[in-house]
């Protein structure tokens, strides 16, 4: 007769629990991968930590998880500056509240779907918690392009969104901000229609401009506090930031402020990207050049091609993705899925020992095992993005006090949240021996506060 151990008891019982719970919400949520992967993610994790806790299983915590509160869903006409009408589909994902205010970004974006939006809105709800600040979890937006409209059109397609969802938002219920083509520009058009519509100056929404209510070190934060997350990861395992070669996808505010604060901490950040290819800069990018390429996305609204036209020791690789390029640490800041299983191991190959999440899900799961499996050190986006949404719940407590803090003690806050996320990471996901597993540290520590509050309020 074989008698299990406790340990593979419970890892051959949470494995039929997994496979069980992944049927019903493949079932239930057909043609949505995006949102599948995302739960997955956070279920493998999971359920080996809940094997011996039965009230989760109990109150059936992670099946409730996975269900929205609500969603919204809206047709956003608008007309174009040819006097043409246009329709696009505006959403809202309310997904989870236990822990306060519905809180995450809008994406404009030609791809957006629900499933996108849903597993956005499900990655903020432990995100949100881990920041250790009282917002729930939520995610909108709508598939239209900002790319080539003029700034009247933009404005005009903002009115037409706001005026159906602001009904669904506010200061104290749903907290929208920025995402992927939502930046300062739409921001200010939504949060002006918000006001002509309901007479009231309130903190509806955060990524606000300075002169409105917006919140210092907001634009920074989530680039700023991915570099904190990497060095801590670094210095926890024994090294530092000072000298290591970067990679980096993206050249929207993640990317270049990621890049920035790169340079600050003394490594080289050598790659920055759009959907259209890669620049590589061997001597690694300058703050001049930084700076020149946050001047040609948000006020040019130019290609990353053009970096390589103004600078001589820069190159342009069309079509292609930055991950071949030998580095010491990547930082995928870009979109979901922009790193494949074979790129992974390319990665590993060519020495990688770090990789940081800055975008939301930017590494397929082939990606993030290769990754764990030859002992890179993977931090995972709801931990490495969280500075982000933590300086925007950072704005919101300004708003209710109608104060404004200074950019070195919003700053210092940004740093020690990032401190504070990368040690609940290690508590989580520190076995008793090996190095920290911060994918399931990020998703434990996120999950447990949430699931516990959902607890309290009873089967609701
Ligand atoms: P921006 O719109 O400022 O920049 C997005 C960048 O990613 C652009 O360079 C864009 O290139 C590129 N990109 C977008 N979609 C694709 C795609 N399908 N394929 C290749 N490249 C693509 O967005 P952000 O910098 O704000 O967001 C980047 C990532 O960070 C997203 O995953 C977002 O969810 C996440 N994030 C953002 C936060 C924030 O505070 N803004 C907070 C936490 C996470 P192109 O111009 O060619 O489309
Ligand atoms: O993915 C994210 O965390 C964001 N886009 C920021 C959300 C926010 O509310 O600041």
């Amino acid at each position: 007769m074989v008698i299990m151990s406790k340990k593979h008891a419970n890892d051959a019982k949470s494995k039929e629990y997994l496979d069980r719970y992944m049927a019903g919400v493949e079932k239930r949520n057909p043609g949505e991968p995006e949102f599948q992967q995302a739960v997955f993610e956070v279920a493998s994790t999971i359920f080996p930590y809940i094997a011996d806790k039965p009230e989760y299983h109990e109150n059936q915590i992670l099946e409730r998880m996975a269900e929205p509160d609500r969603v919204v869903y809206f047709r956003v006409p608008w007309t174009d500056d040819a006097g043409n009408v246009r329709t696009n589909r505006g959403f809202r994902v309310q997904f989870n509240n236990a822990i306060g205010p519905y809180k995450g970004g809008l994406r404009f974006h030609p791809s957006v779907n629900l499933s996108i939006l849903k597993f956005l809105g499900y990655e903020q709800t432990f995100k949100n918690s881990l920041t250790g600040l009282p917002i729930g979890g939520g995610k909108g937006g709508a598939n239209f392009n900002p790319k080539g409209k003029s700034d009247n059109e933009v404005m005009r397609f903002c009115q037409s969104f706001v005026t159906e969802l602001y009904r669904h938002i506010g200061e104290d219920t749903d907290v929208p901000a920025g995402d992927i083509g939502v930046g300062a520009r739409e921001i200010g058009y939504m949060f002006g229609q918000y006001k002509r519509i309901t007479n009231r100056f309130v903190g509806v929404l955060t990524g606000k401009g300075l002169e409105f209510g917006g919140s210092k070190m907001r634009t920074e934060a989530t680039g700023y506090g991915a570099m904190f997350f990497l060095r801590n990861m670094l210095e926890h395992a024994g090294g530092g930031m000072e000298g290591m070669r970067i990679s980096i996808s993206g050249s929207g505010n993640v990317a270049t402020h990621a890049a920035e604060k790169a340079l600050q901490l003394g490594a080289k950040p050598l790659t920055l990207s759009d959907s259209g290819g890669f620049v590589y800069c061997a001597d690694g990018f300058n703050q001049e050049q930084i700076d020149w390429v946050k001047e040609l996305k948000n006020v040019r609204r130019g290609r990353i091609s053009e970096t390589a036209d103004e600078f001589s020791n820069v190159e342009y690789h069309d079509g292609k993705r930055p991950w071949g390029v030998e580095v010491d640490c990547a930082v995928p800041s870009a979109t979901q899925n922009e790193v494949n299983g074979e790129e992974a191991a390319m990665m590993v190959k060519n020495g990688v020992k770090a990789v940081a999440e800055a975008a939301n899900m930017p590494c397929e799961q082939a990606a993030v095992d290769a990754f764990i499996e030859a002992g890179v050190m993977f931090g995972p986006a709801k931990a490495v993005n969280a500075g982000g949404v933590g300086v925007s719940g950072l704005e919101m407590s300004q708003n209710s006090a109608r104060i404004a803090w200074d950019e070195d003690h919003l700053r210092g806050l940004l740093e020690n949240m990032m401190g504070d996320i990368h040690e609940s990471c290690v508590r989580y996901g520190t076995e008793k021996i090996g190095p920290v597993n911060y994918l399931r540290g990020a998703n434990i520590a996120g999950f447990v506060k949430v699931a516990d509050a959902m607890i309290s309020y009873g089967h609701v």
